[in-house]
């Protein structure tokens, strides 16, 4: 294929230097900015994540803050999970909704303070909604994207080598929780996350000029631990079931279709904008739904637009994502299929550009 032309319009990152250094070999464009996709191979960067440890450039994932007395209230208003136990130092996933209900967003909201969050985003321009809902609301708060970049540390090596960086509090840090540790005098937000099921820390580095001393001091920490440049990695983010905003769910589709049910509290999210809606629909419950499915025979060619899932001659879903799994021998894949299909086990074809292609409904994802 053809090269993609840099531009200013096509944010770098202030790890930029060491992911080129590293030998980046492939990069996507998310949020305005580059986010690499492939460092060795697509299967031997999936390898290494599950056996050591990664440092990813995950910049693009832009934080939202918003701070002022009104916060709270705003961040509630964009999304249908009960915020009102959240304390400063918890995580939350929190789906995003217009009112409509629809998914306009599905980031990890950072509790600071009572009066400082950060929405770190999926890729969707969120700040202009949330800037247009304060406006319109007359709200008194700040809303903006500061200067925040994200760098995660994943794989089952992780604990150790972020303990060799930033001491053994780490260790101390639970799921979704996170620390202020300081790294070259300054105080960092150092949470338990990160887009794997292997393990992993994600360090929201404020400043721009503290990136690539960081991300060196980690891979010098790391030599020992075969600490290696790597990047969210489709094979694995595909086996455990994380979604990609834009791929698997777009604003089409409610959090309930997008199997996020479960981090909705609509009835007691006071506040939130789509919560009509969504008491609507959450009634009669979703009529598609994300779900595994297992692709059969070869392996499938990359998943560049929705694959129609059949019945026959009936047009029962689509495919939004799909690769091919070395460790459990087939492919695997994300989509939406209709209700009347969704069961497991249900046997289904689904057609991809190299023809058609068996595929069954599973229970569970790969993990
Ligand atoms: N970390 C941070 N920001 C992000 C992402 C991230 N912004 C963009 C994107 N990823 C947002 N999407 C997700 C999707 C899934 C998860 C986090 C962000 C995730 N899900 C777990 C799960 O579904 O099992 C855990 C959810 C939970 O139990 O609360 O981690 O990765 N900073």
């Amino acid at each position: 294929m053809a090269m993609i032309a840099l531009s200013r319009r096509l944010r770098r990152t202030p790890f930029s230097d060491g992911v080129e250094a590293a030998g980046v070999k492939g990069y996507t464009v998310y949020n305005h900015m580059l986010l690499p996709t492939v460092f060795r191979s697509v299967e031997e960067d999936y390898r290494h994540l599950k056996a050591a440890v990664q440092v990813w450039d995950v910049a693009c994932e832009r934080q939202v803050e918003i701070r002022g007395p009104d916060a709270a209230r705003l961040v509630q208003m964009l999304t249908p999970r009960d915020l009102r136990a959240m304390q400063p130092g918890q995580c939350y996933y929190v789906p995003i909704v217009d009112e409509t209900g629809g998914m306009l967003n599905d980031p990890v909201a950072v509790k600071l303070a009572e009066d400082r969050w950060w929405i770190s985003i999926a890729d969707s321009d969120l700040l202009y909604w949330v800037k247009g809902l304060a406006n319109g609301y007359r709200l008194d708060v700040l809303v903006d994207e500061p200067d925040v970049s994200p760098l995660a540390v994943q794989g089952p090596r992780s604990e150790d080598l972020m303990a060799a960086v930033f001491g053994d509090a780490v260790r101390d840090i639970r799921f979704f929780r996170f620390r202020m540790l300081e790294f070259q005098g300054r105080k960092l937000a150092v949470a338990r996350s990160g887009y794997s099921k292997q393990g992993g820390f994600e360090i929201y580095v404020e400043g721009g000029d503290i990136g690539m001393p960081l991300w060196n001091a980690l891979m010098e920490a790391g030599r020992s631990m075969d600490v290696h440049a790597g990047c969210p990695n489709l094979i694995e983010r595909i086996e455990s079931g994380l979604l990609s905003y834009g791929n698997d769910m777009t604003d089409e589709n409610t959090p309930h279709e997008c199997g996020l049910g479960r981090f909705c509290n609509t009835e007691s999210a006071i506040g939130c904008v789509g919560r009509d809606a969504l008491l609507r629909v959450a009634k009669e419950g979703p009529v598609l739904q994300i779900r595994p499915i297992e692709i059969h025979g070869d392996r499938v060619p990359p998943c560049d637009r929705l694959w129609p899932v059949m019945a026959g001659n009936a047009h029962v879903g689509n495919v939004s994502s799909a690769v091919w799994s070395p460790d459990f021998d087939t492919n695997v894949a994300i989509g939406m299929v209709r209700m009347t299909h969704w069961e497991a086990g249900t046997d289904l074809d689904v057609i991809t550009p190299d023809g058609i292609m068996s595929a069954t409904v599973r229970e569970v994802f790969w993990n």
